[in-house]
């Protein structure tokens, strides 16, 4: 039996031999580490593929190196290969236990240590099983040491080496271009950690991120002070002085920001078979309280809700790739609406998500933003069918939002990120209870839908907050944070707007996505001032009364009188009152007409292009550069990330000790009684 047992083993002596087990074990026990302790949501054949064999391609190509060598070194270097590695991979277990996220370079060589950002000590997180990532290395290194495996000392060919480099890159392109058939822009736009381990594995991962964080500190390291003087400059020239008649006006008051997800415009009134698509959203806003602005455009690019989440609680542009949040939003320093609200006026600020925390590093951003909470997947409750693309259904992430809205001590700052008017608009029977258009276009036609659905979940979020007696003391922000349907269904969009055709022209304009402040006793009405996502945060600390005099803020109060109503696209083009610039064709804003321009027209129109681009460069400058850690606002103080945890234990004891303390909940006003929140949602009933 020993014998037999030797003989079939003996390919084991050999140097190739000995490579293969070694690979073998590190990707089993890769794979185990994938399935039980980080959350990567692998979905369908083509992802459950990837994950299980994309440990293999980076372990050829690492382990391989040791093959370039002779004889005993060769099998100490895939010893040495296996501990660093196994190391990575502990290290992200770790990690992932206690953020949800994996490690990141750039956090490790931060200035605060990852112990230190920890909520809990290492040995507390630590667990005995952990260590069984180092299991193999030990079997290993016992049987080399008691000769079961004996080192096989022949020298090995260059060859058999090389073309195991090239087969190991072979099968990453491979690799790679079927995971990006299946997410498009997995690294060009960069949405969450998790799905380059899912994809690609924790190798590139690693890979990507160091050549993200040493993108990131070269342009950091080449910026100074003095870059922070020509930004300043361009604001004090462009800073104009609120309107008198809205200021302060909503001083004290809580603050909800309501996402809508991908909601355009022209949905507002929107009729299907005679049905209005979104009616409690039209009520709200022909609602005389409410301020609404019908000329507001998104300002996204491929960093999507995430560009529109830089803009509105920073007042800075998105990137013109990637996402400023993934790429920056860990090591920038930020001046954002929750860190000047609770500040500056005492907020409590949260926000709330139903999808995993690490989309669009929100974990981290947040911190960087100064939101003490963040509620996201793990803080609902989730039951089969709870769920339909990214996360929680709107009916449902509102009702569950509610129980912690109530605990907030007042006045806070909440925002609420709605997920299912998401492409590709699917939405069970059982919820779907409206008309879907018909243009033919099976992306397009069940937008309506998805967004019938959202306008339920916003009404009976409405409701709630007037039971709760939140409705009066509050101010109520909504807006649609992108386009749903993007131009590539332009047939299917002139169907939707009853033309014969669209033009370019008319596709800027499908990127207006409605704003709308409402308050108890605010002079409402509808607003035809140009804007977008970059003008929100003045307009909201004006409203609230909170100096924003000396802030880094590229967009200007909406209400404001004299303020530049040219709209900046990402990509350069713009829109005003008078002129639309898209592509290379200037439009007139009023007829849609294309213009060949007089020269005076033509001077008009420069001017208006390089405000534009000086606006989205200098604040590129500011975001590349970090440059805000150069210039701290006067009654600010610099945030400090590690003061905040996002974990559910931790930040719940927090939550209860500040309702304690401050006895200014909802909750506590209602004599501790929860307000029972009513849906028609049917997973529920
Ligand atoms: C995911 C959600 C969607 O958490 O915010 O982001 P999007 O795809 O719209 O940018
Ligand atoms: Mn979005």
């Amino acid at each position: 039996m020993a014998n037999f047992f030797k003989r079939r083993m003996s390919w084991v002596n050999t140097r190739m031999g000995f490579f293969l087990l070694t690979i073998g074990l590190f990707w089993v026990k890769t794979y185990i580490a994938y399935q039980t302790e980080f959350t990567l949501g692998a979905k369908g054949s083509v992802q459950q593929f990837l994950l299980l064999i994309n440990p293999l391609p980076a372990a050829l190509l690492v382990f391989g190196i040791a093959l370039y060598f002779r004889g005993r070194l060769a099998y100490w270097l895939m010893m040495i290969i296996n501990v660093l590695e196994s190391t990575w991979i502990f290290a992200n277990v770790l990690y992932y236990r206690e953020f949800s996220d994996f490690l990141s370079f750039g956090i490790m060589k931060g200035s605060s240590d990852v112990g230190n950002n920890l909520g809990k000590s290492l040995a507390q997180i630590t667990h005995a099983y952990d260590f069984f990532v180092y299991v193999d290395i030990i079997v290993l290194i016992i049987l080399l040491v008691t000769h079961v495996i004996r080192i096989d000392a022949r020298p090995f060919k260059r060859r058999y080496a090389f073309s195991i480099t090239v087969l190991s890159f072979g099968l990453m392109f491979a690799e790679f271009g079927m995971a990006n058939a299946d997410r498009s822009g997995l690294l060009t736009r960069t949405f969450d950690n998790n799905y380059i381990v899912k994809y690609l594995g924790l190798n590139e991962y690693a890979a990507f991120n160091a050549y993200q964080t040493q993108k990131e500190s070269a342009t950091r390291a080449s910026a100074n002070a003095s870059d922070m003087k020509s930004v300043l400059k361009y604001l004090k020239q462009n800073r104009v002085s609120p309107n008198v008649s809205y200021y302060g006006k909503e001083k004290g008051k809580n603050v909800f920001v309501i996402h809508l997800e991908s909601f355009q415009q022209f949905l507002i009134d929107y009729k299907v078979n005679g049905k209005e698509v979104t009616p409690n959203l039209n009520k709200f806003y022909h609602n005389q309280n409410t301020l609404s602005f019908d000329n507001f455009y998104n300002q996204v690019a491929q960093g999507k809700t995430s560009d529109a989440e830089m803009m509105l609680e920073n007042s800075l542009f998105g990137l013109p790739q990637g996402s400023a949040m993934t790429t920056y939003g860990t090591q920038n320093t930020f001046q954002a609406a929750p860190a000047i609200l609770s500040q500056q006026a005492g907020y409590t600020t949260a926000a709330f998500h139903g999808d995993v925390p690490s989309f669009w590093n929100r974990d981290n951003t947040y911190k960087s933003w100064g939101y003490q909470y963040f509620f996201s997947s793990s803080y609902y409750t989730e039951k089969s069918g709870y769920s339909v693309g990214y996360g929680l259904k709107d009916k449902i992430f509102f009702k569950q939002s509610a129980k912690y809205i109530e605990q907030l001590p007042q006045p806070f700052y909440a925002k609420l990120i709605t997920l299912t008017n998401h492409y590709p608009y699917e939405l069970d029977k059982k919820n779907t209870d409206f008309p879907a258009t018909k243009t033919g276009d099976k992306t397009v036609d069940p937008y309506v839908q998805t967004a019938h659905y959202l306008d339920q979940a916003f009404g009976e979020f409405m409701t709630y907050l007037k039971k709760a007696g939140l409705y009066k003391n509050s101010m109520i922000v909504a807006y649609g944070d992108h386009y749903g349907i993007s131009n590539n269904h332009r047939p299917a969009i002139a169907q939707l707007l009853g033309k014969s055709k669209v033009t370019n022209f008319d596709l800027a304009q499908f990127q207006k996505v409605p704003f709308m402040i409402h308050a108890a006793g605010l002079k409402g009405g509808i607003n035809h001032t140009y804007g977008g996502e970059i003008d929100v945060l003045p307009t909201l600390l004006d409203l609230l009364g909170v100096k924003n005099t000396d802030t880094i803020q590229f967009g200007q109060d909406l209400l404001a009188k004299n303020r530049n109503q040219t709209v900046a696209f990402r990509n350069g083009n713009f829109i005003s009152p008078t002129y639309a610039k898209i592509g290379g064709t200037v439009y007139d804003t009023r007829t849609g007409k294309a213009l060949s321009l007089t020269t005076a027209q033509k001077k008009t129109v420069d001017k208006m292009q390089n405000h534009v681009t000086t606006e989205l460069s200098l604040s590129d400058r500011v975001i590349y550069g970090d440059l805000l850690r150069f210039y701290t606002p006067k009654d600010f103080t610099k945030v400090d990330k590690s003061s905040f945890t996002y974990k559910y234990k931790p930040a719940m004891e927090k939550l209860a000790e500040a309702e304690k303390k401050e006895k200014t909940s909802a909750l506590v006003k209602n004599k501790g009684k929860e307000t029972t929140y009513k849906t028609d949602a049917p997973e529920l009933k």
